[in-house]
């Protein structure tokens, strides 16, 4: 298990003052707000990553939605495009401790895809997060292209719409065949999306009642990103010693594991672990530890979630 923030103290175990251990407390570092770990990104424009389950999803050449985006993250090249009916998953393994995932990625909702309804309406994107063994529905609204009329669930906010309405390619011209383009970057619904488990396993369709062909309606995705919150490093916060223990007390994070590490002496070569681990359940956790003779630097380990 890697290790990733720790919390260090020194605490004597017999015969220190009260008024020494308030001011080692205070010399604590002082907890940061850790930025995002990108995990996963790709632009489709290459061989398709090990990582991606396409189903009979293909690479294919984005076509009239080039150039569409912000820049840094525009549609360009090749998307990865499906057809309706179709799951692409995408499995992230060996992830580092952290709280939350937030995803990134531009979406094509191509030709006459009919929205809300009985078929051939009935046209959901709908996204799940979670590990091959649980998941939640993060995101499932339906997108219509066909109609003006046509009912679209999703509502877009301010700057995710790149296109709406417009032939971009694919079946065509006109008709029935017009394409919208959203960019869910800016959406704040795909941040901070609850996780903590070492597997990441998001799937990706559009389904429900109104499932046609690829060549009546299919959708895309261009510039996939997975990006995780990390743990806030744990700060212990109270160190109590009684006639027959030392028990730590740190900030911690529902859901992660935490484990406490001892030196006799800063120049010992190595911290020794004092298991068991501890699963927090609150916004702090606490380990305790039969007293014993030797003073000892005590230190907090993340290692899992
Ligand atoms: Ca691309
Ligand atoms: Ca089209
Ligand atoms: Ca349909």
């Amino acid at each position: 298990m890697p290790s990733r923030k720790r919390a260090e103290k020194w605490i004597p175990a017999s015969n220190r003052t009260l008024s020494r251990l308030l001011a080692l407390i205070c010399l604590c570092p002082l907890s940061s707000f850790a930025q995002p770990v990108v995990v996963f990104t790709n632009s489709f424009d290459g061989t398709l990553p090990l990582q991606i389950q396409p189903g009979v999803a293909t690479i294919t050449a984005v076509q009239g939605y080039a150039g569409l985006g912000p820049v840094g993250n525009r549609f360009g090249g090749s998307f990865l495009r499906s057809p309706t009916g179709n799951p692409v998953t995408l499995t992230l393994t060996n992830l580092p401790p952290h709280t939350a995932l937030n995803l990134s990625m531009l979406f094509a909702a191509i030709d006459s895809l009919d929205g809300t309804g009985a078929y051939p309406s009935g046209d959901f994107f709908r996204i799940t997060v979670g590990t091959s063994s649980a998941s939640n529905v993060v995101f499932r609204e339906s997108f219509a292209n066909a109609l003006p009329e046509q009912i679209q669930s999703y509502v877009s906010p301010p700057g995710a719409e790149l296109a709406r309405h417009v032939d971009l390619g694919f079946s065509g011209p006109g008709g029935w065949y017009t394409d919208s383009a959203y960019n869910f970057a800016v959406d704040p619904r795909f941040s901070g999306l609850a996780h903590f488990s070492s597997e990441a396993v998001l799937t990706f369709q559009i389904e429900g009642p109104g499932i046609q062909s690829l060549d009546d309606e299919s959708w895309a995705m261009e510039n996939l990103s997975v990006s995780l919150v990390p743990v806030e490093p744990p700060l212990i916060t109270q160190i109590q010693v009684t006639n027959s223990d030392v028990r730590l007390t740190w900030t911690a994070v529902s859901n992660i594991t935490y484990l406490v590490q001892y030196r006799t002496n800063l120049l010992d070569a190595s911290w020794t672990d004092l298991p068991p681990a501890v699963m927090a359940t609150n916004v702090t956790a606490d380990f305790a530890e039969p007293l014993s003779q030797a003073n000892r630097f005590y230190r907090i380990k993340v290692v899992a979630p």
